[in-house]
């Protein structure tokens, strides 16, 4: 049996990945790798529909290529590329707006959340298509699972409708994706702020954990991470979600189970958990850091992986995008 196919993507928003977007993504990522072909994009199409410096984002495309590898990703198993070396996601892009309703597009909770910033009017018009272009991305490799965090179930879902209803139209064209969606840790908060999500552009900073950060910073932000006014470490998202937050980052990066962290930190203070949880998360990052920093110096190195990754994703990409046209009439 041929393996199951799996696609995602990152933004190059950042010059680091945050802890929400390993524990919620990246980390699945790395562990589908094994026994799936797996597609994963850097989508700098999509950092477009935000106000870019040029000179940005090109260095934190290369840095998120420097920081997939670091965590595990590994050119050998996966197909790693840039979205804009594969013009088909641009070209099945189109289609998939042609697809869509304006209502449908108009219910997307992230495009909200993020023109009310800015306000609707300042808003650009990618930022309201970002979805359909993500449906591309998704549906061009005929993908079966798609590992991202909670904030994408909404996408995952147009996805699945637009690519369903194609499909009923024109006759078979796209594999119906599923969202690989965790349980616990699809979705981090903020240390400062544990009712808000982590995210790299809004929050206050503090509250933002990033992995190439400097040890240092980050064990000073886990001290003053916000907790509540009782003392029991115990997991309560409602009346404890900051201690629930931190509990679940680091029985993800310590393998330890929530109730084994309880019972270990019972009778003690937040402040030898919270030292704890910092350790944890220091000492995980600090080899993928070094090595992330070390990756960075032979830029060449990572465009030639980017440009292999690339290739191969061009020749899948292209094969669907024929079947599409073909599908819809066009004359090829
Ligand atoms: P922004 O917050 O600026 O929108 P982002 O931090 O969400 O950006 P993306 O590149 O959009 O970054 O997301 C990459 C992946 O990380 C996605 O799968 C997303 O669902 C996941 N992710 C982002 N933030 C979190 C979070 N706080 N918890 C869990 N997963 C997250
Ligand atoms: N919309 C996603 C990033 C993204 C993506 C994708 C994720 C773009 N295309 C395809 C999975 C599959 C985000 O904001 N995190």
């Amino acid at each position: 049996m041929s393996k199951k196919r799996v696609l995602s993507g990152i933004q190059p928003t950042s010059d680091s990945f945050h802890l929400g977007n390993y524990l919620g993504a990246v980390k699945q990522w790395v562990e589908l790798q094994e026994g799936h072909d797996a597609f994963y994009c850097i989508v700098d199409l999509h950092a477009l529909t935000v106000e870019t410096d040029p000179a940005l984002l090109r260095k934190r495309t290369l840095m998120s290529a420097a920081q997939l590898l670091a965590l595990g990703i590994s050119p050998e198993k996966s197909t790693l590329f840039v979205q804009s070396q594969v013009p088909q996601h641009n070209q099945l892009g189109w289609i998939m707006e042609c697809m869509t309703g304006f209502g449908e597009a108009s219910r997307m909770t992230q495009f909200k959340d993020k023109s009310s910033k800015s306000g609707a009017d300042a808003a650009r018009v990618g930022l309201f298509t970002y979805p359909m272009l993500m449906a591309a991305d998704i549906l061009l490799y005929q993908s079966h699972l798609v590992p991202v965090g909670e904030d994408q179930r909404q996408h995952i879902e147009l996805t699945r409708d637009i690519a369903g209803r194609f499909n009923t139209r024109y006759g078979q064209t796209f594999q119906i994706p599923e969202g690989f969606i965790l349980k616990q840790g699809a979705k981090i908060y903020d240390i400062q702020d544990p009712t808000s999500k982590m995210s790299k552009s809004s929050g206050s900073g503090s509250g933002l954990i990033d992995i190439l950060d400097a040890p240092e910073v980050n064990l000073k932000k886990f001290k003053s991470a916000v907790t509540d006014a009782g003392r029991e470490v115990k997991f309560d998202t409602i009346e404890k979600p900051g201690i629930s937050n931190l509990l679940t980052i680091h029985s993800a990066l310590s393998g330890k189970s929530i109730s084994d962290l309880e019972y270990e930190f019972d009778g003690k203070g937040y402040g030898d958990f919270k030292a704890s949880v910092a350790e944890v998360v220091v000492e995980y990052f600090r080899p993928i850091r070094a090595h992330a920093l070390e990756l960075l110096e032979d830029e060449a190195h990572l465009l030639a992986i980017l440009h292999q990754g690339s290739e191969k994703a061009r020749s899948v990409a292209q094969a669907t995008l024929e079947s599409t046209y073909k599908n819809l009439g066009v004359v090829l």
